[in-house]
């Protein structure tokens, strides 16, 4: 093989969480010489930052996790049924040394440009410390919930306590010990915040704009009984995750909520509340696409809001009306709800009382002043696009993709998009990560994106794109399949409601995990059907 300078490569990865992991474990199987460059000082992404108290993934730790390596699976252990933030940073901290991957990351460095030129099929990266790069392949690892939306409030430079965004944690934590505390935003990062920092905190208020749907976790240490039938049925378990709907092998119903008599619904949903988690989801066959199921289960969760929390009026603005449950990223939590029967909790409604400023001793709404020492933002990210966006990235013509997606992401399988050749994408809109077990849905991507490239280097081929028609029947396809579900009815990240000004438009893939594999698999089969060679 052609050998390359210390600056060119085969392949450039961004980013070193579990895409960027794995992607550069099958790289090296490809016998490619690849670079990652990670942001981060450390391995783990998304789990690398968001490092706020109570952050755990609400996928269960079995499922959560790698399968491409038995070893792997076998030698390591799960303690809970969900895993918290340090357990998965010490997870992929593990999977980073025992596959040596360190010595081909480089850490503390942002790309903030990808350029490909025409003429020489390569792409050249540019960091922020002004290092420079190329290789044929590019390959985008920077997860789809990772550029932090922080709110433009009016003052809040002129804050003088501290402010924190849960996904930009500072790793030495936070002391919240006697503090009056902020905390904007009850999403699922709010909703795991919240309960953790109340308990340290003297005051906390939390200002809530909408409020959301969340079932109890019921998290719990994992038996050993558990652990060994889950290490002796892993191929078996990995199996139904990968051809299920969403990459969790769940006990999905095929009855209608409408089937059925109140009682019966009544007592599924009692079932569903006690084992906990998002599964709540899958008690019947038609809560996503049906408008009068959806309202049974939402009906269930606000009669338990109403139960759980004392006071009534507070109960009330806790309950969500406006939109179908499921809609938005359902959320999971350990004694959400309970933290508002504390004495050192309030509650803000700020569709009621709107934020007007942060002044420099708290925040000021609509109804009066917050003296407040620290402010805490759980206010999400620029979802699915605001990543990619970050980084220059341009295509054939120096056409940048910000330009090519101002009309909404267009990208053929959520991989690749036309007019940017060997530039691939993980869990890029138009596929079905988030709506899914991410791990999975990583996996999948890597191992197309693998075979791909092997089938490229058979070939002697040297560039892929795909082809604009394809392109533009699989984002009719996109569009299609969510406006056959309930999901358009939220303002959600999914549709880039969440920020000012951002097109309204539904990024992912809702065609479910398993069908979109087989779509990916015939493709491929067919020699790659929409893409084009050369
Ligand atoms: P989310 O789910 O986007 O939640 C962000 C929260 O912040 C949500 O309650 C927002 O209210 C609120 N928000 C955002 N901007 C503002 C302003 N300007 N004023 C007041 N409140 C605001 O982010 P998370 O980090 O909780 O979770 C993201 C995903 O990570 C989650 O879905 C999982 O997949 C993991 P809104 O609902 O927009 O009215």
């Amino acid at each position: 093989r052609k050998q390359h300078s210390a600056s060119e490569f085969d392949a450039i990865v961004i980013g070193a969480g579990f895409s960027g992991l794995y992607m550069l474990y099958r790289l090296r199987e490809l016998g490619l010489s690849t670079r990652v460059y990670e942001a981060g000082e450390g391995v783990g992404g998304t789990w690398y930052w968001n490092r706020y108290p109570g952050a755990r993934c609400d996928t269960p730790s079995i499922h959560y996790s790698y399968s491409f390596s038995p070893d792997l699976e076998q030698e390591w252990e799960w303690p809970e049924k969900y895993p918290t933030q340090p357990e998965i940073l010490r997870y992929l901290n593990h999977v980073a040394d025992r596959f040596d991957l360190r010595r081909d990351i480089q850490f503390s460095t942002r790309v903030i440009s990808a350029v490909y030129d025409n003429s020489t099929n390569r792409w050249t990266i540019q960091t922020h410390q002004g290092d420079q790069a190329s290789a044929r392949y590019c390959i985008t690892a920077i997860g789809c919930l990772s550029a932090p939306n922080t709110p433009t409030f009016q003052g809040l430079d002129s804050f003088q306590g501290q402010v924190h965004h849960t996904a930009r944690w500072p790793s030495e934590g936070v002391d919240f010990t006697g503090k009056q505390v902020g905390i904007i935003g009850t999403g699922s990062t709010g909703i795991q915040a919240i309960p953790q920092i109340v308990k340290q905190a003297d005051h906390v208020t939390v200002f809530q704009r909408t409020p959301n749907y969340s079932i109890p976790a019921r998290n719990r240490p994992l038996t050993s009984e558990e652990k060994a039938s889950v290490k002796a049925n892993y191929r078996k378990l990995r199996q139904t995750d990968r051809e299920s709907p969403a990459g969790i092998t769940l006990n999905f119903h095929r009855q209608s909520a409408l089937e059925v008599t109140p009682e019966e619904r009544q007592k599924k949903f009692d079932e569903a509340w006690a084992v906990g988690g998002t599964q709540m989801l899958s008690t019947f066959s038609d809560l996503d696409t049906n408008l009068e199921a959806n309202t049974y289960l939402a009906d269930f969760v606000r009669s338990k809001i109403a139960t759980i929390v004392h006071n009534s009026e507070r109960a009330k603005l806790l309950m969500p009306h406006d939109h179908p449950i499921g809609s938005k990223r359902i959320c999971v939590d350990t004694e959400y709800y309970e933290t508002y029967n504390r004495e050192n909790v309030s509650l803000v409604d700020v569709r009621i009382s709107p934020i007007e400023a942060i002044t420099p001793t708290g925040l000021r709404t609509h109804n009066g002043e917050y003296k407040l020492d620290m402010i805490v933002f759980a206010t999400g990210f620029d979802a699915m696009t605001g990543s990619l966006f970050k980084i220059d990235i341009r295509g054939k013509d120096g056409q940048a993709l910000k330009e090519k997606w101002a009309g909404g992401p267009r990208t053929y399988l959520g991989l690749m998009t036309a007019g940017f050749p060997n530039l691939f994408i993980i869990t890029g809109p138009g596929s079905p990560s988030v709506l899914s077990n991410m791990v999975v849905s990583i996996e999948q991507h890597v191992e197309w994106i693998t075979d791909c490239m092997k089938y490229m280097l058979e070939h002697n081929f040297a560039r892929l794109e795909p082809h604009v028609e394809a392109e533009a029947s699989w984002v009719a396809h996109v569009n299609e399949v969510a406006h056959l579900t309930l999901y358009p009815l939220a303002n959600s990240w999914y549709l880039g409601a969440n920020i000012p000004g951002k097109l309204r438009v539904f990024m992912p893939y809702v065609g479910g995990v398993g069908n979109y594999r087989k779509k990916c698999q015939e493709i491929a089969e067919k020699g790659y059907e929409g893409f084009a060679f050369c």
